[in-house]
């Protein structure tokens, strides 16, 4: 039999799967690495995005999650926690409901978008609102874990990390070499770790030649790596990323000091100029916390002739509240040729 198994198959030589007998996946992965000719021509680079949202549940999480949930079924668990900004959620009830796990999600109330509270939902996780942001309901998760027989899977869960390193690995797949520069969303950091050490891997095994300057974009309101101090009330439109005080800020700032990279705040203003953009002009329907790392390249420019990669981390499906709210309303009209061809300028 051919054709794509997940990514534990596929790049099975670059995990530790030992006591693994069972791979729990959804096909995740192998997801395109799209020209982004507009991007290109405004840039004058060569500009290419990895669009995460199509993956099984919409984002990035499911590289990780199928490693995080393999791992905890091997190794005897019933259970899995997470607190989450939503597409953690979704993952993890996700492939927790493959494995025949229970799955327990804490989100932060009114602050997820709607899909991903959804998906949670139906996937048939137990779903509990906190009072509180997503870095209390973290902090929650883990403290849980220290009272009931639970396995946690966020990005602290070192799984998730080797897992999403496979983003970097398609990416030298598919263009042969690095890229110049990898622009991404930061919120509690795991992914611009997991990137860095994909990158790391391949330039050590000889698989590319060089190493991308990685370049992670918080939102503004939640800037807390850009600032140097935690950030008590996170707020932005990209809920995904509205975190105050990320889990792997430490190995963050050690991949921009190795990658001569950068943290860098983009506002919301920047954020939904990008979503719109990449809609419009590459059509590509991506999260507005996804956006952020267009945002960044847009505002900060790039050196000539670079090839650069944007990681656009979810799906902008999930999110339909921004999509409509940040659109002009459709026009209702008579369901007449009359009115139409008055609308239509005719
Ligand atoms: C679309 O789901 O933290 O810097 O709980 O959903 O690795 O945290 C989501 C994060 C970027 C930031 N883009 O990645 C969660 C959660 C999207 C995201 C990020 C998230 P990290």
């Amino acid at each position: 039999m051919s054709g794509w198994q997940g990514l534990l198959k596929e790049y099975a030589a670059w995990f530790d799967l030992a006591g693994v007998d069972e791979v729990v996946t959804l096909q995740e992965g192998n997801t395109p690495l799209l020209r982004a000719d507009r991007l290109s021509e405004r840039l004058g680079a060569h500009v290419w995005l990895k669009f995460e949202g199509v993956n099984p549940t919409g984002s990035f999480k499911d590289r990780g999650m199928t490693m995080a949930i393999t791992k905890a079924k091997a190794h005897g668990a019933t259970k899995v926690i997470c607190g989450s900004t939503g597409n953690t959620s979704a993952a993890a009830a996700a492939y927790a409901a493959k494995a025949g796990l229970e799955c327990v999600v804490l989100v932060p109330e009114g602050k997820i978008a709607l899909g991903k509270l959804a998906q949670a939902m139906v996937y048939g996780a137990t779903v509990l609102q906190i009072r509180g942001n997503f870095d209390q309901a973290l902090d929650l998760a883990r403290e849980l874990t220290q009272h009931l027989p639970i396995t946690i899977v966020n990005s602290i869960n070192p799984d998730r990390i080797e897992g999403q390193k496979t983003g970097a690995f398609e990416i030298v797949d598919v263009l042969g070499r690095a890229p110049d520069i990898l622009a991404i969303p930061v919120g509690n950091a795991g992914n611009i770790t997991a990137y860095w050490r994909g990158f790391l891997q391949y330039y050590e095994a000889h698989r590319s030649t060089s190493l991308p300057r990685m370049w992670g974009f918080q939102a503004a309101g939640a800037a807390p790596i850009v600032l140097g101090h935690p950030v008590a009330n996170p707020e932005t439109i990209a809920s995904a990323i509205r975190i105050g005080n990320p889990a792997s800020w430490v190995p963050a700032l050690e991949v921009v000091h190795e990658s001569h990279g950068d943290i860098r705040a983009v506002t919301d203003d920047d954020i939904l100029d990008a979503y719109r953009y990449v809609a419009r002009y590459e059509s590509v329907f991506c999260e507005p916390a996804s956006a952020a790392s267009v945002a960044g390249v847009l505002k900060f420019g790039v050196p000539e002739g670079a090839t650069v990669v944007c990681v656009l981390t979810g799906n902008g499906l999930k999110d339909p509240d921004t999509a409509l709210s940040s659109s002009a309303r459709p026009p209702v009209v008579d369901a007449t040729l009359e009115a139409l061809m008055s609308e239509l300028g005719g």
